[in-house]
């Protein structure tokens, strides 16, 4: 038996874990206390992480799809020489617009995204589409406008904060923040410490909240308004950090102060001495933070609920500071900046939909394929997601993928979407490689962990870093051996910090540009072999450290990393190699949030005019239409589902069949009792569910748990496919963001 360090790959927070290992089974797990974040931290869902790890549908060799639509197996050769020639033929002929790249890197592993993004460099293509473009591109978008840059993510010091107000989240069961369900508890034992949940069901954490807001599924926009206009009539609002770090705001407070603050309330349909206790407890707290997540972004008024959120914590002053809201550093650059409004962003074909951060939304792309028109998508590459099950409008994409040229699919099982691929290349799992989690995000004190092997890959396969690199040579985009670069990355003395080998290869780049976005591979390739520990795929670390070391040096020499400007940045990535239970890289002040932000002024700019427009033209939603009365919240949380990472359904101990939720009264008033099915209905499919009565949930909505639908060893769809009900065209105008929480449904009991 061996024992050893890993994470759990299960949400964003990637908890360190100790794994017993014997003969290739994980036979027991326990929270890492070294790690320097979860410090012995996990939640009920780390500990049979062996379903993830073996199961009978774990990929092993590649296959290539029959005309009949069965799999055979090839040789890693024949798939990738067919691929690569299909690629640059594809490429030549129809230019860079016909081909897409879907996910690189899914919770916890983020490593194989630099090689894979390669890839869509080499075929010339734009178009990254990313499962973070239905959730978090509203909130980007608003961060470029506010802060200077789309890559300017805030994170909240929830374990810090004397107020904290939980918006369209549910961390006891998402997590989300540092050691969720610790951190709740902590601030609820806390009499001085307040805790508000906003959120039309009554959630686990709402059950531990000091005030639970319930309110009308989709009204949030109503919500903050209301409590920004309290807020600033009040003049609770806090001049001193506004007129010292923003700009805009009196042209916000004019639009603030007319908001019809009773009738808001009203809209959202919660109680009145509720929403002012909220307004002034939020504004009077001497350290106050807000956390939102999927309940206000996949709903109506995404992005305008973001705004307001925001500006909940910077009118009252709690950002850059303990407790508050901040920015943070981060060293995978998982985010890029773009500008709509600038020309030379590359628009898609059919929508015409702008990249947000550098990613597309999934929610256009079955459009984009099947648009008529020269450039029209042709290929794509699926990595580390699993579209057809997870984005909108499952049909949808059934039908585009089927009509593509070549869909090759990099995954560790057969998924979904998989099954519609031309060839599907078996990854190493995330215990069977190196691999590490770009969702480091936190704030003053940040941490990274790289993660070493736990156990030998299954099979044929590989990680991610050879297969990209392979066909990158396979297209002949790169020579598979150099020389010099080799040579340097052996024999130079460890007290240079790797300084010759950087500065060598910049050079050999400089001298072959059409290298230069390969730096991942050739880093790979040379420097690679030469590292002592075999994680020759994080070899391309080093070029992140240095550059980290060069823009956070304060921050991360008060990590405790040593070194000169020259070579800060390699101690820092051997660190990062050596220290496998994690490494804190960087330890920041607080009032360095302003060097983070990237407006020139480094002030917050709280006028964005498209939002002030969108509070303009607010009008009371309709009611549900007649055809289908039920708000449905497609896609809840619970303790038992993972995104779509664990395949094998003996993983859940409860709620095997992923029940649709409803209250006891609306059930009664249905005919349905508990355990019978029901016959769930959108405009856009249907669904039969098991029924469970639970009066936490709203009157006249019904809840379905996220995370479901897949097939197991030949076995139909078990539990509910979701998308199977959710339409591409319900989503925000400007990010098409789907509004997933909000599905008008039909509910009835099923006719047998
Ligand atoms: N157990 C588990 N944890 C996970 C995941 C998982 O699959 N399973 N997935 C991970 C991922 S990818 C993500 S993005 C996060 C998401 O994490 P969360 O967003 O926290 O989780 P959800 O359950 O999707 O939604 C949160 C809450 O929003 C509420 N809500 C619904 N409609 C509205 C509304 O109109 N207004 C408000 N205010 N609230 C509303 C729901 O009732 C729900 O309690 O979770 C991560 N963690
Ligand atoms: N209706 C509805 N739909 C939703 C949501 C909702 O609430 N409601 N939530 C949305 C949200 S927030 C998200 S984030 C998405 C998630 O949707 P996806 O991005 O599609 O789901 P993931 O589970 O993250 O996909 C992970 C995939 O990576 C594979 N994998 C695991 N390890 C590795 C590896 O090491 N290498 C490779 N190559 N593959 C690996 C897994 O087998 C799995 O197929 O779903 C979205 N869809
Ligand atoms: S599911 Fe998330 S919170 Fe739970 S142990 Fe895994 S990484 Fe930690
Ligand atoms: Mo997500």
């Amino acid at each position: 038996m061996a024992i050893k360090k890993s994470a759990c790959i299960l949400c964003s927070r990637a908890c360190g874990i100790t794994v017993e290992v014997e003969n290739g089974n994980f036979t027991r797990i326990r929270g890492d206390e070294a790690h320097p974040m979860s410090k012995g931290y996990i939640c009920q869902k780390a500990a049979r992480l062996e379903h993830y790890q073996n199961h009978d549908d774990r990929l092993t060799q590649p296959l290539k799809r029959q005309l009949d639509g069965s799999f055979i197996s090839v040789s890693w050769d024949d798939a990738l020489d067919d691929i690569a020639k299909r690629l640059k033929t594809l490429r030549d002929e129809r230019g860079g617009r016909s081909f897409a790249f879907y996910g690189g890197g899914g919770q916890a592993n983020h490593l194989g995204g630099m090689y894979a993004q390669q890839l869509r460099k080499a075929m010339q293509s734009p178009f990254l589409y990313s499962s973070l473009a239905q959730e978090k591109t509203g909130d980007f978008w608003l961060n470029g406008r506010m802060f200077g840059k789309q890559t300017c993510h805030t994170t909240e010091d929830v374990e810090h904060a004397d107020y904290v107000l939980f918006i369209g989240t549910n961390p006891y069961q998402a997590h989300g923040i540092p050691n969720a369900r610790d951190t709740l508890k902590a601030i609820q034992k806390d009499p001085t410490r307040t805790m508000v949940v906003v959120d039309p069901r009554r959630s686990e954490t709402a059950k531990q909240a000091d005030i639970h807001l319930q309110l009308k599924p989709g009204t949030d926009a109503y919500l903050l308004l209301a409590i920004l206009g309290i807020i600033v009539n009040e003049g609770l609002h806090n001049q001193e950090f506004i007129d010292r770090h923003c700009i805009g705001f009196d042209a916000l407070k004019a639009e603030l102060q007319a908001i019809p603050i009773d009738e808001y309330i009203k809209s959202a349909d919660v109680p009145h001495e509720d929403v002012m206790r909220v307004a002034r407890g939020f504004a009077a707290a001497e350290n106050a933070c807000v956390r939102i997540d999927l309940g206000i972004q996949q709903t109506l008024h995404t992005t305008l609920n973001g705004y307001l959120e925001k500006l909940l914590y910077l009118i009252t002053g709690n950002f850059g500071k303990r407790g508050g809201n901040n920015l943070h550093t981060y060293l995978l650059p998982m985010l890029a900046h773009n500008d709509e409004r600038k020309s030379g962003a590359a628009l898609t074909a059919k929508h015409r939909m702008f990249p947000i951060s550098g990613l597309y939304p999934p929610n256009i792309l079955p459009n984009e394929i099947e648009n008529e028109g020269s450039d029209s998508i042709r290929a794509m590459f699926v990595d580390s997601s699993n579209p057809v099950v997870t984005a909108a409008d499952t049909a949808a994409y059934e039908r585009a993928f089927a009509t593509l040229d070549l869909l090759v699919v990099v995954d560790v099982t057969l998924t979904e979407t998989a099954r519609l691929a031309h060839y599907v290349l078996p990854a190493a799992s995330q215990y069977e490689k190196w691999e590490a989690s770009g969702f480091n995000l936190e704030f003053p004190t940040n941490a990274f962990h790289l993660r070493e092997p736990v156990t030998q890959a299954r099979g044929e396969c590989l990680p991610e870093a050879e297969i990209y690199t392979r066909i990158l040579e396979k297209m002949q985009e790169l020579p598979t051996r150099f020389p010099l670069l080799e040579k340097l990355a052996a024999y130079e003395p460890r007290f240079t910090g790797h300084s010759i080998y950087l500065a060598m290869l910049g050079a050999t780049i400089s001298l072959n540009r059409q290298w230069a976005p390969y730096a991942a591979s050739i880093m790979y390739r040379t420097l690679g072999k030469t590292l002592a520990s075999g994680a020759a795929l994080a070899a391309p670390l080093l070029a992140l450290t240095s550059l980290f070391a060069k823009r956070n040096r304060t921050a991360v020499l008060r990590a405790g990393h040593r070194g000169s400007r020259w070579t800060l940045g390699s101690t820092l990535f051997h660190a990062i190699l050596e220290q496998n239970s994690g490494t804190v890289i960087s330890v920041n002040q607080y009032e360095d949030v302003w060097s983070l932000v990237k407006r020139p002024d480094q002030r917050v700019d709280l006028v964005i005019p498209e939002m002030l427009a969108a509070i303009r033209d607010l009008t009371e939603e309709q009611d549900p239409a007649k055809d289908y009365p039920f708000i449905l919240m497609a896609g809840e949380r619970r303790s038992y589902n993972a995104n779509q990472i664990i395949r094998n359904p003996a993983w859940r101990k409860i709620d095997h069949s992923g029940a649709l939720r409803m209250h006891p009264e609306d059930a009664a008033l249905l005919g349905l009792v508990a355990g019978g099915i029901a016959t769930c209905r959108s405009s856009n499919g249907q669904l039969d569910v098991i029924v469970e009565l639970d009066d936490c949930i709203r009157r006249g909505t019904a809840t379905l748990p996220h995370g479901y639908g897949q097939r197991f060893q030949g076995s139909a769809p078990i539990g509910p496919a979701i998308n199977r009900l959710t339409g591409s065209a319900h989503c925000e105008p400007l990010t098409k963001t789907p509004f997933h929480k909000y599905v008008p449904v039909h509910i009835a009991p099923a006719v047998a």
